[in-house]
């Protein structure tokens, strides 16, 4: 069996066990416990030498990244989420792209570490600025989201894709980050309609967030 090394609580191990039990692929899962440092450890560093959860392994394959990972995931057998023609996955990783270098990184995680996680891990007061930067980011990116979605229900196609997961994953805390998502109707309502599949359910954090 693969086996998944990660933070449940962090949206990013999150999205990658959602994604596997969507498929119906069994995990096995160890904690990397990022508010203790494990990540940091010499075995860990070893399978991830970039010091970041979460971590696939498949026999003698080590895989980090989550993206790369839910490509992995999806890639072991044929499936929806990842359908096999050229502009579907091409459209998936566009979406993908864009999370990575605007939506998660400029838009939503200033905000859910300044708001959220800087108070769970008692470092200081949030930077107003950095706030400031973060909310201007997510307008501008909301606004995309809220026009693409205005005439299909997911991202890619008709149908749920690794895109739904990648771009739902950085708005899993939205309501603690203060992140003004209701003021977008037709991501809200997207969004909603991503979570509330069981596979959100079933992989969901035992214990209240503790990073990002
Ligand atoms: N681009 C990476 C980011 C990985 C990442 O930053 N993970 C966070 C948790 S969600 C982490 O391990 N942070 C701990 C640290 O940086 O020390 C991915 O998508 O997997």
């Amino acid at each position: 069996m693969m086996m998944l090394y990660g933070f449940p609580p962090s949206p990013r191990t999150w999205v990658a066990r959602a994604v596997a039990a969507q498929l119906g692929i069994p995990l096995e899962f160890e904690i990397i416990d990022l508010s203790k440092g494990q990540q940091q450890a010499p075995d860990y560093r070893a399978i991830n030498p970039t010091g970041r959860t979460p971590t696939l392994v498949d026999g003698d394959f080590k895989l980090w990244e989550t993206t790369a990972i839910m490509h992995y995931l999806a890639g072991q057998r044929p499936n929806t989420l990842w359908p096999d023609d050229v502009r579907s996955r091409a459209d998936i990783v566009r979406w993908q792209s864009w999370t990575l270098a605007h939506w998660e990184k400029e838009s939503c995680v200033p905000l859910v570490f300044e708001r959220l996680v800087k108070p769970i891990l008692g470092a200081g007061p949030p930077d107003e600025a950095a706030i400031a930067r973060g909310l201007t980011s997510f307008a501008r990116d909301a606004k995309v989201l809220e026009a693409h979605l205005a005439s299909r229900p997911y991202l890619v196609g008709n149908a749920l894709t690794l895109a739904d997961f990648s771009v739902a994953g950085p708005l899993v805390y939205f309501e603690r980050a203060g992140i003004p998502l209701a003021d977008y109707p037709k991501l809200h309502e997207w969004f909603g309609r991503v979570t509330s599949l069981p596979c959100w359910k079933e992989t969901a954090p035992q214990a209240p967030a503790a990073a990002a």
